[in-house]
């Protein structure tokens, strides 16, 4: 008999062939991904440039398994004395403005000038609003087939804040790995354009001409933001609507405060299909890193960006563990119960829970 359960639903039919559980193809390539490689490994390949040990390292910072997570903090910890030699530009817009056709310009144009150059996204919605930079219609064909250039899609599914740790720690390694330009990607609609202010040390944002004057969905905040607005598809019967609206941004930020940085923010228009203007978008980005560098900014932001990731990292920690303790989750249950039905004040049952985690 070999259908020993015949009311299961997990068995076929009588006397049909029933395959393994596991193939034995399945099985030769579970052992031999079993043989990962240390974090010594990794790292020894990283710093030699080794694109697919950064792909490795990266998908280990990403993983939720609790495993995996002392060895990607060992990976990061070795890395971090190769990084931060790196520009990191931070790009935003609504989904269709041409950001990916941007950054593939863009990107041909920088490893054409004979840089590294790194694509990360952050985009906590991938999956929902299609944002993510492999999952749309323009995958950058030429940049990802170039051998300077590494493009990464963000890990999906996950709170903000945890795509947005995991990027940042994901930037170390890319640096790490000889990578001097690095590009953050967003979508311009939700928080994730702060965190990418958190770990960018410049912000462009890309629009478009002729949308109105409502600034397409861009939050006043985020223009505030912008080191560089660059309006794109600035061709064929769009050039000159593209140029009116250069003039109009650039009234728009002038009336913002003179920023921290000094800098004052331009406007820049550009056809990244056709390729224009995307030298003049690297000059003014390159001028951004001389006064910068110059004034001291740059180091400073970097200082207080790392500042920030204590902070922040400190309190996804405490709110993960909180949370996921055993003991608290059935306290808070109780608690809850009490809670509701006003036997007891929300803010005390709060003293008496934090009281019992912190004992
Ligand atoms: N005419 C024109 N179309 C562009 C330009 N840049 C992007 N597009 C088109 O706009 C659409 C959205 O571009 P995409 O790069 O996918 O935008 P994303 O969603 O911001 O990444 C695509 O059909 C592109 O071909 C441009 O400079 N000029
Ligand atoms: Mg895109």
């Amino acid at each position: 008999m070999d259908n020993p359960k015949p009311h299961s639903a997990l068995s076929e039919i009588h006397g049909v062939h029933q395959p393994e559980a596991i193939s034995p193809q399945a099985m030769a390539h579970i052992a031999l991904r079993r043989k990962q490689p240390t974090a010594d490994e990794l790292v020894s390949a990283i710093l030699k440039g080794d694109k697919t040990a950064l792909s490795r390292a990266i998908t280990l910072i990403e993983s939720t398994n609790p495993t995996h997570s002392q060895k990607a903090a060992d990976v990061i910890a070795q890395c971090l004395p190769h990084a931060n030699r790196s520009v990191r530009i931070g790009i935003t817009g609504v989904p269709g403005v041409g950001k990916s056709t941007f950054i593939e310009a863009f990107g041909k144009y920088l490893t054409g000038l004979g840089k590294k150059v790194a694509v990360l996204a952050v985009d906590p919605s991938s999956s929902l609003s299609h944002g993510s930079i492999l999952g749309d219609k323009t995958r950058m064909e030429e940049l990802v087939k170039d051998e300077n250039a590494y493009i990464r899609p963000s890990a999906s599914g996950e709170a903000l804040g945890g795509v947005a740790r995991k990027s940042r720690e994901a930037i170390i390694l890319c640096e790490a790995c000889g990578f001097d330009t690095i590009i953050i990607e967003t979508v311009g609609v939700g928080q994730s354009e702060t965190a990418v202010h958190s770990m960018a040390d410049f912000f462009l944002l890309l629009q478009i001409a002729g949308a109105g004057d409502e600034l397409q969905g861009i939050k006043r905040g985020i223009m505030e933001m912008a080191d560089l607005v660059v309006i794109n598809k600035a061709d064929g019967d769009n050039i000159k609507r593209a140029r009116l609206a250069k003039t109009e941004y650039n009234r728009a930020l002038h009336l913002f405060p003179v920023k921290v940085s000094g800098w004052q923010p331009k406007v820049a228009t550009c056809s990244a299909l056709e390729k224009e203007g995307i030298a003049e978008v690297w000059q003014e980005i390159s001028s951004y890193f001389e006064a910068v560098t110059a004034n001291g900014f740059f180091d400073a932001k970097r200082h207080e960006q790392n500042a920030y990731w204590l902070t922040e990292t400190i309190n996804s920690q405490l709110l993960e563990r909180f949370y996921s303790n055993p003991d608290m989750a059935s306290l808070l249950e109780q608690t809850k119960n009490a809670v509701q039905n006003s036997e007891l004040s929300p803010f005390a049952a709060a003293q008496v829970l934090l009281g019992q985690y912190f004992k």
